[in-house]
């Protein structure tokens, strides 16, 4: 069977891919299977460089075709911050509440509260071919916490369509509709035109 590398180390995030890509006849492996690997360092300043950064990195350490996922908020009214620092918003140990918390205390009195997620996933077939998908979906910033499903900055993201946080709905709705969803889906199409190839 065909096997990928899933080049997160994040499980709330494994977890949503593994659903996405669930019905492909690959076998789909994640950094949790490699504890001895260490992730790869984000030093770029696009969700772009971090996501080939990531997926590059994988592949050279156990030759497994890899594809990662690179993700940000990107908040209007803070011109595009935390975008491609999310995960370390606010320091560089921070919780998933401490990055709330100080995006929330940024926003206290802001009236424009128009933000959106992006992913950008990157395969990487091996050192010359390698692949981007975006996917992106646009909301606004909650004045306080909603919801206790998802991960990360779902419970103070609303999705206007359904007036409700990504934290106030089920996995399998978020993964309808989610820039994750968005961008892995076209990373399946890609699959479905390409699979055979993949070793
Ligand atoms: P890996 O690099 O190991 O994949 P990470 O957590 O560092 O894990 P990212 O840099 O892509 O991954 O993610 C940035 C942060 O954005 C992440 O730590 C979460 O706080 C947040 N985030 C990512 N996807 C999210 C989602 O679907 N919903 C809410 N917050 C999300």
């Amino acid at each position: 069977m065909t096997r990928i590398l899933i080049a997160t180390k994040n499980p709330d995030k494994f977890r949503e891919i593994s659903e996405l890509l669930e019905g492909y006849s690959i076998e789909f492996l994640s950094l949790l299977d490699f504890p001895e690997i260490p992730g790869a360092d984000e030093k770029g300043l696009t969700l772009i460089e971090n996501s080939r950064e990531k997926a590059l990195d994988a592949f050279k350490k156990t030759g497994i075709p890899s594809v990662a996922d690179d993700t940000g908020l990107v908040v209007d009214a803070l011109h595009g911050m935390p975008g491609v620092f999310s995960a370390r918003f606010a320091g560089e140990n921070a919780t998933y509440r401490d990055n709330r918390e100080k995006l929330l205390k940024l926003m206290e009195g802001v009236t424009d509260r128009r933000a959106r997620f992006v992913t950008v996933v990157t395969f990487v077939k091996n050192e010359d071919e390698i692949y981007s998908f975006e996917g992106e979906v646009e909301g606004f910033i909650t004045t306080e916490e909603r919801g206790s499903q998802g991960f990360g900055y779902d419970s103070i993201f609303l999705y206007p369509q359904l007036g409700l946080t990504f934290a106030e709905i089920p996995i399998e709705i978020k993964n309808k509709i989610s820039h994750r969803a968005r961008a892995f889906r076209e990373f399946g199409r890609f699959l479905e035109l390409h699979e055979s190839g993949i070793s």
